[in-house]
């Protein structure tokens, strides 16, 4: 096609290799049409900047907080290309077009820009094309529906709120434009860190490519390699950060509503949860609490004596968390609206008007959180709640949301200083309005550590809360693309996250919401909530039978809480997914992909977690490789098969991973009083070598940071456990251990620290017969107790112990 006859706008992808220098651990590039930046952050992250000349971009990040380490590499300029390598990585340009090829230093081929169009604009847009490799796979990309496997589809970054989306909306409320390719035995990720609408495709309507492309905004991405996922996801987060410990309440069961109102029903909560004997931590108190949906007020009426209040949950052992909508009702003599207008703290059209859109206070202002004053006034006004007690927030609406959903993309946010429309910022808004409330709450608490729950939010905003998953509904569906978005969060360096239990929109039957709590209490963040005007869902709001599986359920994680807490840990330091998809631990087995498994995944390194839909009393499942207990009766599942379960509604199918080390204590009604409890159990699963990292500190506070803290490594061997001596400074609240060794002969012998010990059996369950009210025949299942379980009762102990068989 002769191209002086072509009108409008046409793909041009980066032209020719002019010349480079290097400085520091950049190498810059100019072509005939732009700039191509390589930088080296470490033997295996390197990123790609690449702009026109007429473009200039300060690449500040709101995701990134790691500077490039001082790494050697080495730049070759060899006839037709230009090569970059790092001890682990080789990076081929081609000169006459520059793109890009990468490779291990064995010269295996990882990942590489389709060779016509590379990097590319069409007008604003920046699109970088990836050769599509035949078997190649797409996980990641965080909180986006459809299948593990993202081959074929694509995905548009741009937080939205999705009131009952369907399973497979796209998109729906927070972007972490990261992901990781797997094909023969390699794989890598790709984090395209642009704060634009960003469209993802992994082969989608094409048999060439995959893609990532924004609006407007610099090609600006990270490539990793690492040997396996829980590398990759290791540098992502080396990169975007990580979570800090959490308070240890906000790991226990936590129950919404929309809403809670007036006080007496939210002491009523409170006090069933007790007379019940189910445990729960946190109950939450949605719009409602707002005098007339105004943030920073309490209803004066339905909230007459909120400090009176507080104080009595908290003798309960409850925390509150209470909602924070961004909208500023801008209503004169309100003083967050006066205050915050006179300072200037509204976002605001270009010709410096206050823009204002509606949502639940009538016309609102909104903060502009990519300006660090004003998140600091945003943490100051939250004083009226901590004051009160409150210790927990819960950010929604922060996509940004307002009827009609349509913000009018001229207006114009701080951007720290640099500037952006909405276009630019809107992505990044939710994640820092979760910073201004992180860091506030931090702040006024003194010490004490807040907790957080966001909608929205953008790369990096693990740093700052848990994530819940938004209007999600009461359906089967619903329930396994729920678990799929948190496990799909997992691979993109957001550990805490869950979706509302029970569903959102619409009303749970009973056994959906039996299967769903069961399921729930495998989750990282465990939380059931339910829309305004619909039937009630606490758990005992579905009869007797459901109640009991609740309770079952909820004490079992209680019970798990030392593994769980140290699963947190383990996030904390490394990044690593607590729900973790099966594609980080079996990446090249087929079999977990495919439709029946894909939801399958293990809670923390150990536990096996199935779920199942609630209209079904069996169930296909897949084991892969190595060997599996069955939780429930010790009956042993060999793996890399498929298999056909019986699955009452009572009973959720959970395997513990041979070769494992499961850490309990007793259950407690709540996670405040836990130093009461004196006996840890330790479950040894023997079958293949491992270790597990257990830690433990005060729970609530940040002297952990101090070495307030104490960790012990458990390994365990083909017949022995040996834990570490303790290190750091905390005292265990634990007084003795409690050693279970699974799958043992009965005639075994077992010495601790060489010394022959007293050794007991009893039959041993993980949950408790539930009543029966069921008078017709049911279907056989398996037993739900292990019978002569073998154990010993040991002292604690600082020093190293060992626990031979
Ligand atoms: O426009 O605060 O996702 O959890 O209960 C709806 C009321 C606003 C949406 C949240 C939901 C919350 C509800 N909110």
């Amino acid at each position: 096609m002769a191209q002086q006859h072509r009108k409008g706008t046409f793909n041009v992808p980066v032209s020719h290799y002019i010349s480079h220098t290097v400085s520091g651990q950049e190498v810059l590039i100019t072509t005939g049409n732009s700039t191509v930046r390589i930088i080296v952050y470490d033997h295996s992250v390197i990123r790609f900047r690449i702009s026109k000349p007429e473009q200039e971009f300060s690449g500040f990040s709101y995701a990134v907080i790691e500077q490039p380490k001082p790494v050697e590499f080495k730049i070759s300029d060899e006839g037709e290309n230009l090569t970059l390598t790092t001890s682990l990585l080789k990076v081929i340009m081609n000169k006459e077009k520059v793109r890009i090829s990468i490779y291990d230093v064995e010269g295996n081929f990882i990942n590489g820009d389709d060779p016509s169009f590379g990097t590319s604009w069409l007008g604003n847009e920046v699109t970088t094309y990836k050769k599509l490799i035949a078997d190649e796979r797409f996980i990641g990309l965080g909180e986006k529906t459809g299948n593990l496997d993202r081959r074929g589809k694509a995905y548009v970054n741009w937080n939205s709120d999705n009131f009952a989306y369907g399973v497979d909306d796209d998109p729906i409320y927070l972007s972490t434009p990261f992901y990781i390719g797997i094909h023969g035995n390699q794989n890598y990720g790709i984090f395209f860190d642009n704060s634009h609408k960003t469209t993802f495709s992994f082969g989608c309507s094409n048999d060439r490519f995959s893609y990532f492309q924004a609006e407007d905004g610099e090609m600006n991405y990270y490539f990793i390699w690492k040997p396996n996922v829980a590398g990759i996801i290791e540098r992502y987060t080396w990169l975007t950060g990580r979570l800090e410990m959490p308070p240890l309440w906000s790991l226990g069961f936590q129950q919404c509503r929309y809403s809670y109102y007036p006080y007496p029903e939210v002491l009523n909560a409170a006090r069933t949860f007790r007379e019940k004997d189910i445990p729960a931590d946190v109950l939450y108190l949605d719009i409602h609490y707002m005098d007339a949906y105004k943030v920073f007020t309490w209803h004066p009426t339905r909230f007459p004596d909120p400090d009176a209040l507080m104080k009595e949950l908290k003798k309960m052992g409850f925390n509150v968390v209470v909602i924070l909508d961004p909208g500023i009702k801008t209503e004169a003599g309100y003083h967050a609206y006066d205050d915050g207008k006179e300072k200037g703290h509204f976002v605001k059209y270009p010709d410096g008007e206050e823009y204002n859109g509606q949502v639940w206070p009538g016309w609102s202002a909104f903060p502009d959180f990519t300006k660090e004053e004003v998140r600091e006034w945003w943490g100051k006004q939250m004083n009226i709640l901590t004051d009160n007690g409150i210790e927990g927030f819960w950010n929604d609406m922060n996509e940004p949301a307002a009827w009609g959903q349509h913000l009018p993309d001229l207006i114009e946010f701080d951007y720290e200083g640099e500037g952006g429309t909405h276009k630019k910022s809107h992505n990044v808004y939710g994640m820092q309005m979760a910073r201004s409330t992180y860091e506030g709450g931090k702040k006024l608490l003194d010490g004490k550590r807040t907790f957080v729950l966001t909608r929205a939010g953008y790369s990096g905003v693990q740093r700052y809360a848990a994530v819940w998953t938004g209007d999600n509904v009461s359906s089967d569906e619903h329930m396994l693309a729920g678990t799929r978005l948190v496990n799909s969060m997992g691979l993109t360096g957001i550990p805490f996250a869950g979706n509302d239990v029970g569903g959102f929109a619409g009303e749970a039957t009973p056994e959906l919401f039996a299967r769903w709590i069961a399921l729930g209490a495998f989750s990282p963040f465990f939380r059931s909530h339910s829309m305004v005007n619909s039937r009630d869902s606490e758990p005992w709001s579905f009869g007797e039978e459901v109640e009991d599986i609740s309770r079952n359920y909820i004490k079992l994680r209680y019970r798990l809480m030392p593994y769980l807490y140290s699963v947190f840990y383990e996030a904390s330091q490394n990044g690593m997914a607590v729900s973790r998809s099966l594609a980080i631990d079996y990446t090249y087995d087929n079999n977990i992909y495919s439709n029946p498994y894909q939801n399958q995944y293990l809670f923390g390194p150990s536990i096996l977690v199935i779920p199942v839909e609630s209209t079904r009393e069996l169930h296909k499942a897949y084991f892969p490789e190595g060997a599996w207990y069955n939780l429930y009766n010790d009956k042993i599942q060999q793996g890399n098969r498929e298999e056909i379960l019986s699955a009452l509604k009572e009973q959720q199918p959970l395997y513990v991973k041979a070769g494992s080390i499961l850490l309990m204590q007793e259950s407690s009604n709540h996670l405040l009083n836990v130093k009461e409890l004196e006996r840890m159990e330790i479950h040894i699963y023997p079958g293949a070598e491992t270790s597990f990292v257990y830690y433990e500190d005060d729970g609530e506070t940040y002297q952990y940071k101090g070495g307030a803290s104490l960790v012990r490594t458990f390994e365990l061997k083909s017949n022995s456990l040996r834990i570490s001596p303790k290190s750091g400074s905390y005292t265990s609240h634990f007084k003795t251990w409690r050693v279970f060794i699974h799958g043992l002969k009965p005639d075994a012998k077992i010495t601790v620290n060489s010394a022959s010990v007293e050794e007991n059996t009893m039959n041993y369950r993980f949950i408790e017969p539930v009543s029966d009210f069921d008078p017709y025949h049911k279907p056989p299942t398996d037993p739900l107790e292990i019978k002569d379980l073998i154990y010993v009762d040991v002292k604690w102990n600082d020093a190293e112990a060992v626990i031979h068989w």
